[in-house]
């Protein structure tokens, strides 16, 4: 079964949103990607966020670039989680889509993350799916253990440089 759906509104998100599949593959959960456009093609993504719901879908990860109603028009088309990724594009750099995105109206909420942060979008997914799953739960434990490790290291490879430069 699919819990997650990426979706995205051009294929020029694609680079970006990916980093939420590399997420979901790092955490052996099944997902689909998708793109459809909010405005370019309105009834293909409604049709497609009630088809995810149906078969099971547990939450919705939508990135979108400039008035970037994606995120809050899946929000209003179902009742699962959904959370949003501003992508940085046209003459306002993300900025647009970060107000589009985070801004939405009483009623319909929209978890929204920090421009192009699809890795965080994706952490936060893998986190409501383990509200109900103990092996996500370790595996995010396990995630976190090793990002701790990780700025040790480096920061041991600091101190024994500047010790070196002495
Ligand atoms: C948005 O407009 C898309 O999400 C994308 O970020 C932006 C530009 O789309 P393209 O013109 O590259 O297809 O709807």
């Amino acid at each position: 079964m699919v819990s997650v759906g990426i979706v995205m509104g051009s294929d020029s998100d694609l680079t970006i949103m990916e980093d939420a599949a590399k997420i979901m593959d790092q955490f052996s959960i099944s997902y689909e990607m998708k793109i459809s456009s909010a405005h370019r093609t309105l009834k293909r993504t409604v049709d497609w966020v009630e088809g995810f719901v149906q078969q099971g879908g547990k939450v919705i990860i939508a990135g979108a670039g400039m008035a970037a109603h994606l995120p809050g028009v899946i929000a209003g088309a179902c009742v699962v989680p959904v959370i949003g990724v501003p992508i940085k594009s046209g003459a306002l750099d993300g900025i647009d889509a970060l107000y589009a995105i985070v801004q939405m109206p009483p009623g319909i909420p929209v978890a929204t993350v920090g421009i192009n942060s699809a890795r965080n979008a994706a952490l936060l997914a893998v986190e409501m799916l383990a509200m109900a799953d103990a092996r996500l739960q370790e595996e995010l434990l396990k995630y976190r253990q090793k990002m701790a490790a990780d700025v040790e290291a480096k920061d041991n490879a600091l101190q024994d440089k500047l010790k070196a430069a002495k």
